[in-house]
């Protein structure tokens, strides 16, 4: 790591230890930078480093809503404001038991150079709570949702702050969201993405973020002269973004044998079907979080309680579903079956270890922050769209999707290039800094 980079980061590390999420993406970029801040001598005199790991603004509030049993619950709401350079903060809304303002800020991180590598006016922020959805009835839900928006919606506008979905926050919940913030403000504008069809959402946004996954994978294959046609493809999770993903996958021909849940995973050896892709969102809208009922459903799969599908011998894994998912034993065990390509979809899905391991042994890895792009980025198509009240095809939002993606790619090859080869993180993290750092400097203090 470059000198000015480690001094930064072991600051931050003394200042909060405990933040072991935000620093893990910390580090992870910072790496990557020592060519760039070498060349750029304006980062470090600008205090570009100090700066970007400090969110520009962080909000905290009290979400106070009632059970179905009249008993008034509390949860912790949070919007983290990381970067505004590139445009009005930009990112989902996480409704999970797991979050934690490090989650929220090593999100809002990621976010900021994800947002930048799509090419689009979007800064960096990210949200959420505590709250766990999962059993909760469809009125604790919204009742949820309107006190968050409660607190929210004084933060939030077109151009200043434009939250979306993310774990546990889908259409229905951004309904209910939209329509809370539309009471509060009396204006009816694009201040959330990923809502419905109809009242402001962009088709192809539910499909986008595994959509433009496939496409990422589709150039990373093409650079070394293979097709998805006959893969085997291994994917983790069941939520929004697997469905996406096994969905395109399918259609392309490749063989997808896994899905998962917090319960194990799925194999289906006879490969998943466009049928079997829609009871995924069966499965989802049970809302018990399990698996398991597939293997009831389709004869042929299995379903293997408590283990993660990366045991399963694949040309390509995909992990779907959240942070730190894939680890350093998982990395071994799917080298081990001679997987080739991992494209990371979930963010930061894999951990330092398991990444270390794929690019040791020569398995072409692709960085969350690149491969899951799509989301965000039909996002802004979605924005667009609002702004100019109007509303567009899913072909033309499809097309734009795919020349965003290749975009993003060959902004990866172009700055990943190392001397035995391509490294997509390297190359992700760098073009990502770059177009942010540059217009920080730009902007001045
Ligand atoms: O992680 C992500 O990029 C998202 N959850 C989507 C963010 C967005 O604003 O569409």
């Amino acid at each position: 790591m470059h000198d000015y980079a480690a001094r930064v980061f072991e600051e931050q590390q003394k200042k909060a230890p405990w933040e072991k999420e935000f620093l893990q993406s910390v580090e992870e970029v910072f790496a990557s930078l020592d060519d760039v801040l070498n060349t750029h001598p304006e980062y470090e005199e600008n205090c570009i480093l100090e700066r970007m790991i400090t969110p520009e603004r962080i909000i905290t509030f009290q979400v106070p809503w009632v059970d179905d049993n009249g008993k008034i619950n509390v949860n912790t709401g949070y919007r983290v404001q990381f970067n505004g350079s590139l445009g009005p903060y930009k990112g989902g809304l996480r409704f999970h038991p797991t979050v934690t303002l490090s989650v929220l800020k090593f999100l809002g991180f990621e976010q900021t150079f994800k947002n930048s590598l799509t090419m689009l006016p979007m800064g960096g922020g990210k949200g959420g709570s505590d709250f766990n959805p999962k059993g909760r009835s469809v009125r604790e839900v919204t009742d949820f949702c309107k006190a968050f928006m409660r607190e929210l919606f004084r933060h939030i506008g077109p151009d200043t702050d434009v939250p979306a979905g993310d774990l546990g926050v889908g259409g229905r919940e951004i309904g209910f969201l939209f329509g809370e913030y539309r009471r509060l403000a009396n204006r009816f504008n694009g201040v959330l993405t990923g809502k419905t069809v109809g009242w402001g959402g962009s088709l192809i946004r539910p499909e986008a973020t595994g959509f433009g996954a496939i496409y990422f994978l589709q150039h990373m294959l093409a650079l070394k002269n293979e097709e998805i046609a006959g893969k085997r493809i291994a994917i983790s999770g069941f939520g929004n973004v697997a469905w996406g993903a096994a969905l395109k996958a399918v259609q392309l021909g490749a063989k997808v044998v896994t899905i998962s849940g917090p319960d194990g995973y799925i194999l289906d050896e006879d490969g998943m079907t466009p049928e079997k892709v829609e009871y995924m969102l069966d499965l989802r809208a049970s809302g018990k979080d399990i698996v398991a009922p597939y293997a009831e459903k389709f004869a042929g799969s299995k379903f293997v309680a408590g283990r993660k599908p990366w045991e399963v011998p694949v040309d390509i894994a995909m992990p779907c579903a959240i942070q730190n998912e894939l680890n350093g034993n998982d990395a071994a065990a799917l080298v081990a079956n001679n997987v080739k390509y991992v494209a990371e979809v979930s963010n930061m899905g894999s951990t330092p270890e398991a990444i270390a391991c794929f690019l040791e042994k020569g398995v072409t890895f692709a960085p969350g922050k690149a491969v899951n792009a799509g989301g965000v980025a039909t996002s802004c198509l979605e924005m667009s769209q609002n702004a100019g009240h109007t509303s567009w095809d899913a072909e033309t939002v499809d097309n734009q999707l795919r020349k965003i993606m290749a975009g993003i790619h060959t902004a990866c090859v172009e700055n990943g290039k190392t001397a035995d080869g391509l490294n997509y993180v390297t190359g992700a993290n760098i073009a990502g800094f770059k177009r942010v750092a540059d217009a920080m400097v730009a902007q001045s203090v």
